[in-house]
């Protein structure tokens, strides 16, 4: 069993390369502004703002190249990499705030240097395992998975930019939930390797309660492994969180989320969270806002708020 992670520090990744809207390298701003820090504090958690990776000079990319931007993706997401496997040996659990989703070659490749018995839990619209051949977009935040699973390999070209990066999971320690755009290739690979995979169907179905309780047993009986939480607010429905550049409608609701959240928190076993793709840019005021909103309140379930609400330690209830 591994010791209980107390202490969260919490990462800014300001980056929006792995796709073409500028905006999600804002993202850590506003959530910090929207009080991500101060709402974790007040239920009680102890909390180290670790401030932004720095992402001041990366290397530039040519225009035209296969895949959009592979030098900036690749040097920002080592460096995150080191940023998180640096706060975990210290012994504190990671919440990264990116970002847009390429972000999880580096979180997760980070994460698997300190805890390579990781289970990956993948909250998203997208199942964000294409690999540069397969990828009709040709954005990276659109293959991280390709890059990190090992069963995947023989399918990628060379890369290197990102040869840094050792693929450090296997398709065996993949769930995904929220899903409902899966492009043809990433459908052949899910089937092909069997990933455990939930999409939008499952979820009316079955319900996120019987789903996540059925995949943690499955990838992990013993219920000992260390969870990274992969949370890309496109999994949400867009009515909660329209902020954000590749919306997809019918997508989890608040409950769905919250209760997803309150199920990991339970474990005890969250070791890196990471919120992605939220794009402040890209809405009005209002719809930003709503975005924040929702996002602070899922995160703050993931670690320990309740909506049946916490017991306060040492309340004493006033006589007259
Ligand atoms: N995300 N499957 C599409 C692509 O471009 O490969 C969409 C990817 C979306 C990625 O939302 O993190
Ligand atoms: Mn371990
Ligand atoms: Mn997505
Ligand atoms: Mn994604």
């Amino acid at each position: 069993v591994h010791p209980a992670r107390e202490v969260i520090g919490v990462l800014g990744f300001p980056f929006s390369k792995g796709q073409t809207y500028d905006g999600t390298e804002q993202a850590p701003h506003y959530l910090r502004d929207a009080g991500i820090i101060k709402n974790l504090q007040a239920q009680g958690n102890t909390v180290v703002d670790h401030g932004d990776v720095n992402l001041e000079s990366l290397p530039v990319d040519e225009p035209n190249t296969d895949i959009r931007n592979p030098k900036s993706v690749g040097t920002a997401n080592k460096k995150l990499s080191d940023a998180i496997s640096r706060i975990l040996k210290t012994n504190q659990s990671v919440l990264t705030l990116g970002g847009d989703h390429s972000m999880a070659i580096g979180s997760i490749h980070g994460h698997a240097q300190v805890e390579p018995n990781l289970v990956v839990v993948w909250v998203d619209a997208h199942a964000d395992i294409n690999t540069p051949l397969t990828s009709i977009s040709r954005n990276i935040h659109g293959m991280p998975l390709a890059f990190l699973a090992k069963e995947l390999q023989e399918y990628m070209p060379d890369m290197p930019e990102f040869d840094w990066c050792k693929p450090c999971i296997s398709v065996r320690d993949i769930v995904y939930i929220g899903l409902r755009d899966v492009d043809p290739s990433e459908k052949v690979f899910i089937e092909k390797f069997g990933i455990l995979a939930h999409y939008m169907e499952d979820v009316e179905k079955y319900g996120v309660k019987e789903l996540i309780e059925r995949s943690l047993s499955q990838i992990d009986p013993s219920g000992t492994r260390p969870i990274h939480v992969s949370f890309d607010v496109d999994g949400m429905d867009p009515a909660l969180t329209p902020a954000t550049g590749t919306p997809v409608p019918g997508g989890l609701s608040l409950k769905d989320c919250c209760y997803l959240a309150e199920e990991i928190a339970i474990t005890g076993r969250l070791s890196v969270l990471d919120i992605a793709e939220v794009n402040p840019l890209l809405s009005s005021e209002e719809d930003r806002n709503l975005t924040m909103t929702n996002t602070v309140n899922v995160t703050t379930k993931f670690y320990g708020n309740r909506r049946k609400s916490i017991t306060p330690p040492d309340y004493e209830l006033p006589r007259p």
